[in-house]
Parts: C-alpha cells; sequence; structure tokens
C-alpha cells in the first residue's frame, strides 16, 4: 500500500461533488487516476456518513487498483474502516496527537495550516505533511481564513521540516508561479473536479508546473 507524501508526486487532487455535477464521484476518480494522480483525498461536506462510507469503499479500490494513496478528509472513523493511507484534518479538528492516539503510525496524517506558527506546531505535533493555505482566494471551502498569499509558501519552501502540499485557489494559470517558489506538490479542488476533460486539465498543470521547474534547473 503506498504512503506517497506530497514531495514525492506534483498533483494532489481533491474531491468536491458539488463542483463536478451530473458525474459520479466514481467517473471523476477514474478520470484522475487515468490521469496519473498518485494522491486523492475525499472530501465531502454535504453527505450522510452511510454514502460517505461506501463512496470511501469504492474510492479505497480504485486507489489500491491505480497503485495511488487515498486520504479521507476529517472523518477518522471511516479513514479506519475503509484502510485509508491516511486522513487529513484542520485546524480547529482533533489535536494531531489525539487522532494519532486513533490511526496509529501506519496511517499518514495530514493538518491545514495557514502560518509558520502553526507549521511548527505541526511538526512538534508528529503530522506526517501540512496543508501550506489558502495561497490565492478560493470559494471552495466555506470557513477558509483570509488568502495567506505568496509570503507562507516562501516561508514554508525555505523552512518546512515537514514536507508541505500548496492549496487554495491553484489554477493553470497561476501553478507555475506556485512551483516556481518552491512548491513541490499542489493540491487542487474546483480546476480539476470542475474541468470538462480532467485528462487535458491534468496534463496541463503538469506542462505548467514542470516548465518552471526546467527552467530553475
Ligand atoms: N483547504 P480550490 S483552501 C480545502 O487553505 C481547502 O487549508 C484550504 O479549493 C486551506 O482548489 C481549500 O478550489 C480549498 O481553490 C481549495
Amino acid at each position: 500500500m503506498p504512503t506517497i507524501l506530497p514531495g514525492q508526486t506534483d498533483i494532489y487532487a481533491i474531491t468536491d461533488s458539488r463542483l463536478s455535477p451530473g458525474r459520479s464521484i466514481v467517473d471523476v476518480a477514474t478520470a484522475l487516476l487515468a490521469a496519473g494522480v498518485r494522491i486523492l483525498q475525499y472530501r465531502e461536506k454535504n453527505l450522510k456518513a452511510g454514502q460517505m462510507l461506501e463512496e470511501c469503499r469504492l474510492l479505497r479500490r480504485m486507489t489500491h487498483e491505480a497503485d495511488a494513496c487515498f486520504i479521507v478528509n476529517d472523518h477518522i472513523d471511516i479513514a479506519l474502516l475503509v484502510g485509508a493511507d491516511g486522513v487529513h484534518v484542520g485546524q480547529e479538528d482533533l489535536p494531531v496527537a489525539e487522532v494519532r492516539g486513533l490511526v496509529g503510525h501506519k496511517t499518514l496524517i495530514g493538518l491545514s495550516t495557514h502560518s509558520p506558527e502553526q507549521a511548527r506546531a505541526a511538526a512538534a505535533a508528529g503530522a506526517d505533511y501540512i496543508g501550506v493555505g489558502p495561497i490565492f482566494a478560493t470559494q471552495t471551502k466555506e470557513d477558509v481564513v483570509a488568502p495567506v498569499g505568496l509570503e507562507y509558501l516562501d516561508w514554508a519552501a525555505k523552512n518546512s521540516a515537514l514536507p508541505f502540499v500548496a492549496i487554495g485557489g491553484i489554477k493553470e494559470h497561476n501553478i507555475g508561479e506556485v512551483t516556481r517558489r518552491g512548491a513541490r506538490c499542489c493540491a487542487l479542488v474546483s480546476e480539476l473536479v470542475g474541468a470538462t476533460d480532467i485528462a487535458a486539465k491534468v496534463a496541463g498543470l503538469r506542462r505548467a508546473t514542470h516548465a518552471h521547474v526546467h527552467t530553475n534547473d
């Protein structure tokens, strides 16, 4: 079972069925995995636990077959029930140390952070990776904090003790700037799951990412 960390792959895809209307979560996940996405996070805010469990069982099977890492947002119980590779929590969820007590050491714990102080605390608490964001303005997260802009990203690229994934408002037109500043992995919701042609979108994102990486080599 792969436990792929953000630094080991370039794109971290996050589901949101509200942003991919008319397509099932299985269709969206199939397209993402076929395009070579290696980390998939299940993040659904308005579904009942029973439906989430059913969908996570399907996605767990699909990510296994694709050799991809499967992470469940917020719902530690569901992550454990389906044998996810990781859980992702926010600043106001259960503390990382308590989550560790529940999931043990074989399951990754990701924590959303919005400042250097939170990044340092995440490392001290034993998180495996952090989210760094929101880099740009985003409509996707309801209770989102104001964008931290590129300043926190610059700090993380130089100082984060943990692997990190940049998140928030990242699109094909600005991902190059994010990777040029040192993010080796970017998480995207609306740009990916809302794309009409997910394969073309992943290819475009990769082109934009690698163009910057190569010119800086
Ligand atoms: N977490 P989009 S921003 C889920 O800053 C999430 O921690 C954030 O969605 C954070 O790619 C965000 O559509 C939403 O902007 C990202």
